[in-house]
C-alpha cells in the first residue's frame, strides 16, 4: 500500500560507488540500480559485488545464484551479509562482514593474484585518506538527489533497534572523515544541493562545526538527520544553518519515556521535544521527524496521540515505521528471546508490516494504526492545520507545499519515474530549497509578495509543474532581505 516509485528514486547506490573507487583506473566497471534501471543479467562479467539490505536479500540471493552458475565469482556485503553471514554466504563465493572499506582492497589484491578468501572481516576503521566515491558511474538523470554522501559512519549511540551494533562489531562504530577532505568532496558536488545520509551528522560537534565552518559561503542548500539532543545543543544548529541547512530528520520515535528506555535511547530522555522543534522552525529549517510505533509501552492509543502531537507542532513531514527487529540487533535477541518473532520473512522487515507480537495490541491492530497515522498526517486538514501552527505567512505556504508536493502528487512523481525525468526536477528542488545564506527573518514577506514570486517562477512551465510551482514559488520568496527556504528531507 505504501510502496512509492519516487523513494527508490531518491538517492543513487552510494555504498557501491563508494567501493569502485578502489577499483582500478583501467578496470572496466558497470553500476547498476535495480531499483531504477533493469538489469542485464546476460553477461559474464570477472566478479559481480552485491549490496545486501534486508528487503533486496532475496532478490540478491537469485542474482548471486545466477551469476555463480555461470561461474563467475560472486561477492555479497552490507547489513544483512553482516547479520546473518551463513545464510548469505549459501549463495556467495566470498562475504563481507561490516563496512567494506578496508576489506575490498585487501579483496581485490588476493583476487587479483587469484586467491581470495571466503570471507572478510572488517577490523580497520578509518575514513581518513580514503577515495571519495566514483560519482562518475552514476547515473544522475535517474535520481531526484543524486548528491547523497556521507561524511561518517556509525553514530555514538547505542538504540537497541539499530543495526549499527550488529554491523560493526569488532571496531570503531562511529568515526568521521578528515575536515578538508570532506570539504573537498562537497566542493566538487555539482549542483547545489548535497545531501547527507550520515545517521547522526551533529554526533560529533567538533567535527560538525569544522564542517559547517568550511561550508559557510559555498553557498549550498542541504539536508541531513540529527539529534533531538544536537538539536538542543547551543551554536551547532545555528552554524548548520549557515552553512545551507534546511532541513532536518529528527528521530524522536516515541513520545513516551518508558519507551525510550527500554529501547536504550537515553539521549531522547527528559528531553523537550517541542522546543526543540520550535528552535528549528526559528531557524528556518524544516523538521522530518521519525516516529516508530509498537515499543512494549505502545498500546492502540499510540496513534491518534503521536499524529496529534505532530500537527499540533507544525511538523512538516512526517515518517512512521512500526518497529523492526533486524537480525544481528539487540531489539532481535530481546523477542527472539521472549519468543516474539512471528516471521523470518525478510520482505516482511520492510517496517511496514508487523513481523513480532507487540506487548499491547495486535499485530493487525499495530498495522493498521501504522496506515491510519499516514493517512491522517497527510490529510489535507491536518497538513493546513499543521501549517497554520506557523506565525509567518511565508511559513504556512511553504509547509503547505512541501507536505503537499511531497504526499500528494503521488501522479506526478509517478510519472516522472516512468519517464526516467526525475532528475528535471532538481534544479526546481534547488530553487526550493532557496538560497543558501543565513537566518530566516520570521514574518517579513506577506501573501502577496509571496505569490508576486509564484508568477515569476510559472513563465515556462506547464500542468501539475505549473501548481506545484506556484505553491513552492510562495513559500520559496524572497521579501526585502529575508530568506525563506525549504527541504526535502521529508523525502526519505
Ligand atoms: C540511503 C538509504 C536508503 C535508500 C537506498 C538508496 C540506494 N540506492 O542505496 C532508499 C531510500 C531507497 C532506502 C530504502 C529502504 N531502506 Co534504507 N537506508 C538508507 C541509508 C539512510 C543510507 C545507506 C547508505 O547509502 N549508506 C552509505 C554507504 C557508503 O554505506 P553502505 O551502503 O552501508 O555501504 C558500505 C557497507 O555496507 C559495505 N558494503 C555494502 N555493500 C557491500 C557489498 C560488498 C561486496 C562489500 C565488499 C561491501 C559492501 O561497504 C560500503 C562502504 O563501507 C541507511 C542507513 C545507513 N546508515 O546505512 C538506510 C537503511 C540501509 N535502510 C533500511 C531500510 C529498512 C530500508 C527500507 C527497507 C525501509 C524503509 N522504511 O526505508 C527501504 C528498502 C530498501 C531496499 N530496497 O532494500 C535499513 C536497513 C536495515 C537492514 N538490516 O538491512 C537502514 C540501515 C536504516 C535503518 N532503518 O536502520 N534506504
Amino acid at each position: 500500500m505504501f510502496w512509492r516509485p519516487i523513494k527508490y528514486s531518491l538517492f543513487p547506490p552510494l555504498g557501491l560507488a563508494t567501493l569502485a573507487a578502489h577499483l582500478d583506473p583501467d578496470d572496466q566497471v558497470t553500476l547498476c540500480d535495480e531499483h531504477v534501471e533493469t538489469l542485464d543479467l546476460d553477461d559474464r562479467p570477472d566478479l559481480v559485488a552485491l549490496e545486501v539490505y534486508i528487503t533486496n536479500a532475496y532478490r540478491a540471493y537469485a542474482i548471486a545464484d545466477l551469476y555463480r552458475s555461470r561461474g563467475v565469482h560472486v561477492a555479497l556485503g552490507g547489513l544483512h551479509v553482516t547479520a546473518l553471514p551463513e545464510e548469505a554466504r549459501r549463495h556467495a563465493d566470498t562475504i563481507f562482514l561490516g563496512p567494506g572499506d578496508d576489506t575490498w582492497p585487501a579483496f581485490l589484491a588476493d583476487f587479483r593474484a587469484g586467491r581470495p578468501a571466503p570471507a572478510y572481516r572488517s577490523t580497520v576503521r578509518t575514513l581518513v585518506g580514503q577515495p571519495p566515491p566514483r560519482r562518475d558511474l552514476i547515473k544522475r538523470h535517474l535520481y531526484l538527489v543524486p548528491n547523497s554522501l556521507v561524511v561518517s559512519r556509525g553514530c555514538p549511540h547505542r538504540c537497541s533497534y539499530c543495526y549499527k551494533d550488529g554491523f560493526y562489531r569488532g571496531g570503531k562504530s562511529f568515526y568521521t572523515r578528515a575536515v578538508d577532505e570532506a570539504l573537498a568532496e562537497i566542493e566538487s558536488l555539482p549542483g547545489r544541493h548535497p545531501y547527507f545520509l550520515d545517521d547522526h551528522l551533529l554526533g560529533s560537534p567538533r567535527f560538525a562545526a569544522a564542517l559547517f565552518a568550511g561550508m559557510r559561503g559555498m553557498g549550498r542548500v542541504w539536508q541531513a538527520a540529527a539529534t533531538v539532543a544536537s538539536v538542543l545543543r547551543p551554536e551547532l544548529l545555528e552554524a548548520a544553518v549557515e552553512a545551507g541547512l534546511r532541513s532536518l530528520f529528527v528521530g524522536f520515535e516515541t513520545l513516551t519515556e518508558d519507551n525510550l528506555s527500554e529501547q536504550n535511547k537515553s539521549h531522547n530522555l527528559g528531553r523537550d521535544y517541542r522546543l526543540a522543534v520550535r528552535r528549528l522552525h526559528d531557524l528556518g529549517v524544516m523538521v522530518n521527524a521519525s516516529f516508530v510505533y509498537g515499543m512494549d509501552g505502545d498500546d492502540a492509543t499510540v496513534f491518534d496521540r503521536t499524529v496529534e502531537w505532530a500537527v499540533r507542532e507544525g511538523i512538516e513531514t512526517a515518517t512512521f515505521h512500526i518497529l523492526t527487529p533486524y537480525p544481528g540487533t539487540a531489539l532481535h535477541a530481546r523477542l527472539a528471546a521472549q519468543g516474539r518473532l512471528l516471521s523470518d520473512d525478510w520482505d516482511r522487515y520492510d517496517t511496514r508490516h508487523t513481523v513480532f507480537r507487540p506487548a499491547r495490541m495486535s499485530a493487525e491492530a499495530l498495522e493498521s494504526g501504522y496506515r491510519q497515522s499516514y493517512r491522517e498526517f497527510y490529510r489535507w486538514r491536518s497538513i493546513a492545520r499543521a501549517a497554520w501552527t506557523h506565525a509567518a505567512w511565508p511559513a504556512r505556504l511553504r509547509h503547505l507545499a512541501y507536505a503537499g508536493m511531497w504526499k500528494k502528487a503521488e501522479p506526478l512523481w509517478d510519472l516522472l519515474v516512468r519517464a526516467k525525468r526525475v532528475s528535471s526536477m532538481g534544479p526546481w528542488l534547488e530553487r526550493v530549497l532557496g538560497p543558501g545564506a543565513a537566518r530566516r527573518k520570521r514574518g517579513q514577506a506577506t501573501f502577496s509578495e509571496s505569490a508576486s514570486q509564484a508568477a515569476e517562477l510559472w513563465s515556462g512551465k506547464s500542468g501539475a509543474d505549473m501548481a506545484y510551482s506556484a505553491l513552492i514559488a510562495a513559500w520559496t520568496a524572497k521579501p526585502g532581505s529575508s530568506d525563506v527556504s525549504g527541504g526535502t528531507r521529508g523525502l526519505l
